[in-house]
């Protein structure tokens, strides 16, 4: 080993000495650099801390890494495409990767939604989304239909295009008026009916009426698509009442709207199935996905699209280019390396129905932290799940953060926190007993968290 290698070794698994320069995403900065929380190294169900802890996973890193982390078949991918093919082009070039890629993502996605786009991030894969839909209405002679319908507490992603549809007032209200001519549905919790329900909420699926209410105001043909998360997560895991998807997909149809379900969470194995869509027996138009895509391992999304869309683009002379839209690095060699790896693991370790078996020892687990100090609702469906704490006086969200703080440096437990939500998303690979491990260290987190 050189000199070189040591160094860079020991930089990304020691503390760094400076913490100024990076701005954090996301992030409380002042408070974060104070006492940081520095992960160096990772492997299976385990983060190791600089400090040398050993910390349970909580939450597939950021909703990403559904196979668990360091996974010998992706590492290997990953390495021998560098120096194989470090980056070639895919505007009017292409190498082959995208596009086996591309067949096998079909062949996993609901039927009909057999066409990808590729980009870098969930974010690009909205504002992708939002453009196809857009200029598919277009290219059918129907440009006048640009208008497009998010929902309040929605997600999706920080492009302008998804704060736009997006409903979380924070990731909103800095940066000006955004794009024109969006609307909102109301969101779908509802603690005071739902309150610690099991799965699905059985109350709520008029809300997908509220889609009317917009079409009444606005004239079905200005509205160009309705875009949700089948299942929210940063919202704080807002999940759709019983039918609700399914009434939304015929209101769509009824009025010639597209629908597209942004499963950058849900998608690859989360809930059961590949994707929502085929959880929940709707198909929308389009699909927006990334993180669980490459098992987070190289930044990547993709957005499906049905034959329907594709098609319509496919027409004019044979030199035309049929979307001006496209990322540089749209089927990188190293991110199409890394997601044929990642469907090969998820499939050898048939991950994609580990949220079906285990989610009933899940949902009993979750549910049993029910009567804790400030435990105000608890939600759970597939390999997902939320505890929300009631907010302290005045201080919205700190209850929050202490215990997401409390779990990872007291008790070797990563979760998310969004508001006083405290989020789950383990690896697809956990086991019973992993569960058994976070619940009881979620649980003397929250007696622990005053
Ligand atoms: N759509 C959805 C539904 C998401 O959850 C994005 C788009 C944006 O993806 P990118 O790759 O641009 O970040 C997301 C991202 C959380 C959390 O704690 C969730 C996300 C990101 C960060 C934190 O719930 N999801």
């Amino acid at each position: 080993m050189s000199p070189s290698d040591d160094l860079s070794d020991s930089l990304a698994t020691r503390a760094p000495e400076q913490t100024d320069a990076f701005w954090m995403p996301f992030t409380a900065n002042r408070q974060f650099k104070k006492t940081p929380r520095l992960l160096a190294s990772a492997e299976g169900m385990y983060y190791r801390s600089t400090d040398g802890r050993e910390i349970l996973d909580g939450t597939g890193g950021l909703w990403c890494c559904n196979a668990g982390h360091a996974r010998p078949r992706i590492v290997k991918a990953i390495q021998e495409q560098a120096a194989t093919l470090d980056f070639a082009p895919t505007f009017q070039m292409g190498h082959p990767l995208p596009f086996v890629l591309a067949e096998r993502l079909a062949e996993i996605a609901p039927a009909g939604l057999d066409h990808v786009f590729f980009t870098n991030s969930g974010s690009e894969s909205v504002d992708t989304a939002l453009k196809i839909a857009l200029a598919y209405h277009r290219v059918r002679g129907e440009g006048q239909r640009t208008r497009l319908i998010g929902r309040e507490k929605g997600y999706h992603g920080v492009g302008f295009g998804g704060i736009s549809v997006g409903g979380m007032v924070n990731n909103r209200k800095f940066f000006g008026p955004m794009l024109a001519g969006v609307d909102h549905l109301r969101h779908t919790l509802d603690i005071g009916r739902n309150g610690f329900n099991r799965g699905l909420p059985q109350h709520g699926i008029e809300l997908a009426e509220d889609l009317e209410r917009l079409v009444a105001l606005h004239d079905a043909s200005t509205i160009a698509a309705v875009i949700v998360e089948p299942i929210s997560g940063s919202a704080g895991v807002v999940l759709p009442p019983d039918g609700y998807l399914k009434r939304l997909r015929e209101i769509c149809d009824k009025h010639g709207i597209l629908l597209i379900f942004d499963e950058v969470i849900t998608g690859f194995g989360r809930v059961g199935k590949a994707f929502a869509a085929q959880r929940f027996g709707v198909t929308p138009d389009l699909i927006t996905t990334a993180k669980g895509l490459t098992n987070g391992t190289v930044p990547m999304g993709a957005v499906f699209a049905s034959g329907k869309i594709h098609d319509a683009f496919m027409h004019g002379p044979d030199g035309a280019i049929e979307l001006f839209h496209g990322y540089t690095y749209s089927g990188h060699p190293l991110a199409c390396a890394a997601a044929l790896a990642t469907l090969d693991t998820y499939a050898e370790e048939n991950l994609f129905e580990k949220a079906i078996e285990l989610g009933g020892y899940w949902e009993d687990a979750i549910h049993a932290l029910k009567g804790l100090p400030n435990v105000v609702d608890i939600r759970n469906f597939g390999l997902i799940g939320a505890v929300e704490l009631a907010p302290r006086e005045g201080a919205p969200g700190a209850r929050g953060y202490d215990a997401f703080n409390r779990a990872f440096h007291d008790q070797n437990l990563m979760v998310r926190c969004t508001g006083d939500v405290l989020a789950l998303s383990p690896p697809l690979i956990l086991q019973k007993e992993h569960i058994d491990r976070i619940f009881d260290r979620l649980a003397a987190t929250i007696r622990a968290t005053a």
